[in-house]
């Protein structure tokens, strides 16, 4: 650790290894490398994160942005090679988008705000629609998994980068680092552990149904752009065994699985 980290004792009990940096281009890019570089060094459930990443990623070469110290990039590494079938993977940015959901709710409730931190499928954490945690799950050559959580923590309103941004900050609660990872890890080591023991089965892990009780966007009508610019439209009807969304077009009754993609949520209900 770094002279100026933070004491963050409950995550550092939890976590099998916990480092934090003072600073970083990207916490998923490093411990990508270093988990691969020297995988002794980084046992399954190790952690590396910080307050300051300057060239944070999103998906498809999108930016995560975040000025010092007003948000943590959080990167959780899991090594689920033999542990679970890759078919199960898809469940991982949804598994630790609902954990966040919860680590996220439960700051808001011991500040008295309402606690409805959503998962919009199959990445972002929104509150009142607004992303307040963005995910994004890398793969190793060795099957490894590198989770990263980007969270506006202390963010003002004048430092949100984009308008649809929010921050627990701006929400009015408590952006205690210690309690917010400690939430986080707590409930993402219970959901994964239940998966494995279950050789990857969502439904009878109970994932399933913690993820569709946080998601936000199910039963919605909704435009997806998939990867390569192509759109759906159509009811975000259920999600499939392996986490992918099925997308009933209600014109034509023709359904779509689909496993990567943005999904813009239409109108409130459909
Ligand atoms: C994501 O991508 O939401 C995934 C973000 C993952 C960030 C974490 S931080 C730790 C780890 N290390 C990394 O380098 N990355 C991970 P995507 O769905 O593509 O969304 C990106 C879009 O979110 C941007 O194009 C902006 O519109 C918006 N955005 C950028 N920064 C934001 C912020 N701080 N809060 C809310 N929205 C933001």
């Amino acid at each position: 650790m770094t002279a100026d980290a933070p004491l963050l004792p409950r995550s550092t009990a939890i976590a099998q290894r916990l480092r934090w940096v003072s600073e970083s281009g990207s916490t998923n890019a490093d411990l990508l490398a270093a988990a691969t570089a020297d995988s002794a060094q980084w046992p399954h459930f190790s952690v590396l994160l910080t307050d300051t990443q300057v060239a944070g990623r999103g998906r498809l070469d999108r930016a995560w942005s975040s000025p010092s110290g007003s948000g943590l990039a959080i990167s959780l590494l899991i090594r689920p090679a033999g542990k679970l079938p890759m078919g199960s993977y898809g469940w991982l940015s949804l598994l630790a988008g609902t954990a966040m959901a919860e680590a996220v709710n439960s700051r808001l409730s011991a500040a008295g705000v309402a606690p409805d931190a959503r998962v919009k499928w199959p990445n972002d954490v929104l509150v009142a629609g607004k992303k307040i945690c963005g995910v994004l799950a890398e793969i190793t050559a060795d099957a490894s998994v590198v989770i990263g959580t980007g969270i506006n923590t202390a963010m003002t309103a004048e430092q949100l980068p984009v308008d649809t941004a929010t921050s627990l900050a701006v929400l009015g609660a408590d952006p205690d680092a210690d309690a917010l990872l400690h939430a986080y890890l707590t409930t993402f080591a219970e959901l994964y552990d239940a998966l494995v023991a279950s050789g990857g089965d969502a439904e009878a892990s109970g994932l399933r149904r913690r993820v569709e009780a946080r998601c936000d966007t199910l039963g919605r009508s909704v435009r997806v752009e998939l990867p390569g610019g192509r759109f759906r439209f159509g009811r975000a009807e259920r999600l499939d065994r392996d986490g992918r969304i099925v997308i009933l077009d209600t014109e034509t009754g023709e359904r779509d699985t689909v496993s990567a993609g943005d999904i813009t949520h239409l109108r409130t209900q459909d």
